[in-house]
């Protein structure tokens, strides 16, 4: 119910281009007194769709709120890499070296978690009861609970922000398929929201032992990659299982793109050619990189893991902030350009249809002025009033069924 009232509330305040109208009509185009509160009311509501318009969007967008503290570490990664382990680990060393950690937990289909998330997806979304409920399988149901909890995802920023005071890092735990997150609108618009807020790194995880092979390191970095320009923030690439397999090789084949073409040389099969011309490609954006080796079972690197996340937040404080922020203007101006053509436009029509009845595509469910401009058709025709009457109720009675079952429906998901 919740979240229903908020989708009604987001068509509010959104756009104008929505299929709803609002009725406005002169019902006397030779009295200019009657004419001018007229003008001057609707210029009233056209004012308040105004601001309402330009003051929507998600919680802490405003540059204002932008916080130095706490960073915010979006940890991602391919199933089984370590990332939930490796989250446990993160918040061990927070605890034992004093630092303020806070944790999020966005997989709604863990089991167990190894550690206390003071904010859990799955107190909120019930995973196995979406997949009941909308008939999907295991990653359909993964992908809408995530899609379930962006909608409210302003309250965990707000939650997040009235705590900032006292925090030093929010660990982030995503769902074990990394394209449910990293390729769906809810990821993005989390991170989003976070990046906006806070200073955000995504520490992306990499199965250490499993990516010894040249073509699965290179499959591996080409994903990291793709993340980093999708999200445009700093990226830490945390190697993770060195108590089974160290990451130096990693490092030889980032550092130098001549090391990993004889690595890749001996395999003569096709994957390895496209590999070798991709490792050219990949030079330049291994510079844009910080990479760590670290054990989740045994603990090593955490001290470098931390390190590189507190250069990478200074880096983001630096670059990612200006061009995020360079982007939101361009994005607000682009809305205000096309908000100010509606008014415009709806402007002309006011004026060039004086005295007649206007239908305003606004986007604006108001059905109160459409229950007022039904009332005042039914004083001109008297002799359509029952008519008209009945139909207006027969229409608000089948409304409010549908509203109360959709309702229901996504009640038992509501916060
Ligand atoms: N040896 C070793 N195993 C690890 C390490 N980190 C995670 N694992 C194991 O990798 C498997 C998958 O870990 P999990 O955290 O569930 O991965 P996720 O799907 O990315 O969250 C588990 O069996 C872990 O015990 C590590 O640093 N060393
Ligand atoms: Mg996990």
């Amino acid at each position: 119910m919740d979240i229903d009232s908020d989708f009604h509330n987001l068509n509010i305040k959104a756009s104008n281009e929505g299929g709803a109208s609002m009725q406005v009509e002169s019902k006397d185009s030779s009295s200019t007194q009657a004419e001018g509160k007229e003008t001057e009311e609707l210029n009233k509501s056209m004012d308040k769709l105004h601001i309402e318009g330009s003051s929507s969007g998600q919680a802490g967008t405003s540059s204002n709120n932008f916080r130095k503290k706490p960073v915010i570490i979006i940890v991602v990664g391919m199933a089984g890499s370590g990332k939930t382990t490796f989250l446990h680990r993160l918040v061990c060393h927070t605890q034992a070296s004093n630092i303020r950690g806070y944790v999020l937990n966005l997989d709604p289909a863990v089991m167990t978690l190894p550690f206390g998330a003071n904010i859990d997806i799955r107190d909120t979304v019930k995973y196995k009861e979406v997949m009941k409920q909308f008939n999907l399988g295991p990653n359909g149901g993964i992908l809408t609970s995530l899609n379930l909890f962006a909608t409210k995802f302003d309250e965990v920023v707000s939650v997040i922000e009235s705590r900032a005071d006292q925090l030093d890092y929010v660990l982030v735990d995503t769902p074990g398929q990394i394209e449910i997150f990293t390729w769906s609108a809810s990821g993005a618009i989390i991170t989003e929201a976070f990046a906006s807020t806070f200073p955000t790194v995504i520490a992306y995880v990499v199965d250490t032992p499993r990516s010894s092979s040249p073509v699965t390191f290179m499959s591996n970095m080409l994903y990291a990659c793709s993340i980093l320009y999708k999200t445009r923030l700093p990226v830490v690439l945390a190697f993770n299982k060195t108590d089974v397999a160290q990451h130096q090789f990693a490092l030889e084949w980032m550092e130098d793109f001549e090391a990993f073409q004889t690595a890749v040389s001996s395999d003569q099969s096709y994957t390895s050619t496209l590999s070798q011309s991709l490792c050219l490609v990949l030079d330049e954006f291994y510079k844009n990189l910080r990479s760590v080796g670290v054990s989740a079972v045994s603990g090593a690197g955490m001290e470098a893991f931390f390190k590189a996340i507190e250069a990478s937040a200074e880096e983001y404080m630096e670059n990612y902030r200006a061009d995020l922020e360079k982007r939101r203007a361009e994005k607000q101006r682009l809305e205000e350009e096309r908000r100010k053509e509606s008014m415009d436009k709806l402007r002309k029509d006011m004026e060039q249809s004086r005295g007649e009845t206007v239908v305003l595509s606004t986007g604006l469910k108001d059905k109160e002025g459409r229950r007022e401009n039904m009332m005042d058709e039914e004083d001109e025709k008297l002799e359509e009033e029952d008519d008209d009457d009945d139909d207006f109720e027969r229409f608000t009675e089948e409304e409010d069924v549908i509203d109360e079952d959709e309702d229901e429906e996504v009640a038992r998901f509501s916060f």
